[in-house]
């Protein structure tokens, strides 16, 4: 099992994807995820200058090796370009053994551990009403978990809220929020925190009277509060018992998160900007987290997130793999397979992606009344349709930013 052949594939479907595609000397060929929202390119350039000479002709089978040995030959180790550029060839390679050895990938890892994944979707909306609407088409549609996130009076734009035209076309499912097709600059959003933390508990105590105390609720703060602030937050949405409250402070710094523990019981996640273990040696060992968000496509693949999540299960730390339309079915499907064969699997984030995008990425795991299934296709069960993939050229896009009411910057 030889690497005779490794292919850099780019197509922006309904957002821009970034796809390695290995083959071998006996005919097989893996896939894996390389996307990283807003910065493609740059691992596309990684990929094709720096890693795919280096994979030409080398053991297909050896996984653990080429993943040491592109991460500790490059010398400038971790970071999200070189952590996601790792983690498609070892996705591809883990793809590859897997076909090789006629099984689901998550055989290969030890197993099922459970029968199928609890996955959230994503409900928002501009008022309570808008976001009970969203939230009863995510349930029409089984989600048995769900994210809220809501508009904030005084702001114009934030973080998570479909725009008007997504939210009617999709029935309030599918959003496409950080599209790509954004144009050349990244669209300007504006932030208040005090206005946001004044305003979210009455929303999520708004949701819990329209929907009782049963339902699975998550909120994402997207790393814009300071400790203190976060703390705050964590507080007053104890009474409405969250499943967690996801980046409450810059993930940068890990020490921030032991003042927000020690103030509330709210259970509380990150990692969704993480790329290795040692952005969660801290949080992990001080037990400062309840859920971690690292993606196999950004986290150096499922060989290094095993480790990760490993050591998180040391301290009843659960997995909360990201799941946002911005990693590709072959990264969905690669989560899943971890996700099924850990013991500490928490929950996984599913968007769904859009018709385009299914055509181009051949799907084989599904989704029922609120779970998904990996599947038991040999390999991590997604092929690529490259003829498809050819019809959506890449577009330049970039995530928003925010800018305070004085025109400061803030964390988006
Ligand atoms: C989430 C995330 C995403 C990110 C996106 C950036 O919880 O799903 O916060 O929505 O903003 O992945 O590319
Ligand atoms: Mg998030």
């Amino acid at each position: 099992m030889i690497i005779d052949k490794a292919e850099v594939i780019v197509t922006s479907p309904d957002r821009n994807f970034v796809t390695l595609k290995l083959t071998t000397d006996d005919g097989l060929s893996g896939l894996g995820d390389a996307t990283l929202n807003g910065r493609e390119l740059a691992v596309v350039a990684y990929l094709r200058e720096h890693v795919v000479p280096l994979l030409i002709g080398r053991d297909a089978s050896s996984i653990e090796d080429t993943w040491q040995f592109l991460y500790r030959s490059a010398y400038w180790r971790r970071g999200p370009v070189t952590m996601a550029a790792i983690a498609a060839v070892d996705v591809a390679l883990w793809d590859i053994k897997a076909k090789a050895a006629g099984m689901p990938l998550y055989q290969l890892l030890g197993g099922a551990s459970r029968t199928g994944l609890l996955a959230y979707g994503h409900a928002s909306g501009k008022t309570n009403d808008e976001i009970f609407d969203s939230i009863r088409s995510h349930q029409e549609q089984g989600y048995k978990a769900i994210r809220v996130q809501s508009a904030v009076p005084g702001l114009n734009s934030i973080y998570g809220i479909a725009s008007n035209a997504t939210f009617e076309a999709n029935k309030g499912v599918r959003y496409d929020h950080e599209p790509a097709q954004r144009g050349a600059l990244p669209n300007e959003e504006d932030w208040d925190t005090r206005a946001y933390l004044r305003h979210i508990p009455t929303v999520f105590e708004a949701v819990r009277i329209e929907f009782g105390a049963e339902l699975p609720l998550l909120h994402d703060a997207h790393h814009r509060l300071t400790p203190i602030q976060a703390a705050r937050l964590g507080k007053s949405l104890e009474p409405y018992d969250l499943f967690w409250i996801e980046d409450l402070t810059p993930a940068e710094n890990q020490e921030a998160l032991r003042l927000v523990r020690q103030h509330t019981t709210s259970p509380l996640a990150i990692g969704e900007i993480f790329n290795t273990v040692w952005d969660y040696q801290l949080i992990i060992r001080e037990q400062l987290i309840d859920y971690e968000r690292s993606a196999v496509t950004h986290t150096g693949g499922i060989t290094h997130l095993k480790k990760v999540l490993e050591f998180a299960a040391q301290y009843q730390i659960k997995s909360g793999m990201h799941g946002p339309t911005d990693i590709s079915p072959v990264g969905m499907a690669a989560a899943m397979h971890l996700g099924l064969a850990i013991h500490n699997f928490g929950i996984q984030e599913y968007m769904m992606h859009g018709a385009k995008t299914d055509s181009v990425f051949e799907q084989s795991f599904t989704w029922n009344d609120g779970m998904l299934y990996a599947g038991d296709k040999p390999g991590i069960g997604v092929e690529l349709d490259l003829d498809e993939a050819g019809r959506y050229p890449y577009v330049q896009a970039y995530l928003p930013y925010n800018r305070l009411a004085d025109g400061t910057v803030h964390d988006w």
